[in-house]
């Protein structure tokens, strides 16, 4: 399955009041292709009990599923790959846990962490934050734009913009040539998840 148009990530401590398997379902009821598990806080066995659930969920409604983070995780619970912060195992590593076919994505902030990515082997890269957060703590300044279709013009890999993207400013991510964008809060805290799912998917169409 190709990396383009929304990568939804799902990260209920934004919105504890609703389970991480809760708002899959909402997502992918909106039409979501690809799904990402965010489970910063969560215990190991809390995080791959939730990466099993949403497996079968994604699986059933025929999306992608990435656990964030851990390769471990990823395995035990048969997603589709794992997304790496830098911080996280190396490419390499990673590759060893999870073998070829599996999906390996990892945050770039700068264009020469997004070179060496590709030549590192991920499948894609994600680039931000493309506009100013407040959902990920450590997140660096705000990149803007032009970086990201910098970005985009040098690697031959797809590109995941992640950062601040709302309804409001995805058209002018989109014409970047980004491949997805990523989206936490504007979704997870949306009103509707679902209705809200289906218009960002619109975006992409038009
Ligand atoms: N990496 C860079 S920005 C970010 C991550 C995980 C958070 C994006 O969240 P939001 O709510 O879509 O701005
Ligand atoms: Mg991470």
């Amino acid at each position: 399955m190709r990396v383009e148009g929304l990568y939804a990530i799902i990260d209920n401590s934004l919105r504890p009041s609703v389970s991480n398997t809760e708002i899959a379902e909402k997502i992918l009821a909106g039409g979501a292709k690809i799904l990402q598990l965010r489970g910063k806080g969560l215990s190991s066995k809390e995080l791959l009990s939730q990466a099993r659930e949403i497996r079968l969920l994604a699986r059933k409604a025929g999306a992608l599923f990435i656990v964030n983070d851990r390769a471990d995780i990823a395995l035990l619970s048969n997603a589709d790959g794992v997304h790496l912060g830098q911080g996280d195992l190396p490419i390499a590593e990673a590759r060893k846990i999870l073998g070829k076919d599996r999906v390996i994505g990892i945050s770039t902030h700068n264009l020469e962490q997004a070179i060496k990515a590709k030549y590192e082997g991920a499948d894609y890269i994600g680039f931000g934050p493309v506009f100013g957060t407040t959902t990920k703590a450590d997140a660096e300044e705000a990149k803007g734009l032009q970086a990201l279709r910098e970005v985009k013009k040098s690697v031959n890999i797809p590109v995941v913009a992640i950062g601040g993207i709302n309804l409001e400013n995805i058209k002018e991510v989109i014409d970047t040539r980004a491949d997805c964008v990523a989206v936490i809060s504007a979704i997870v805290k949306a009103d509707d998840i679902k209705e809200t799912t289906r218009r960002f998917q619109e975006a992409y169409k038009i």
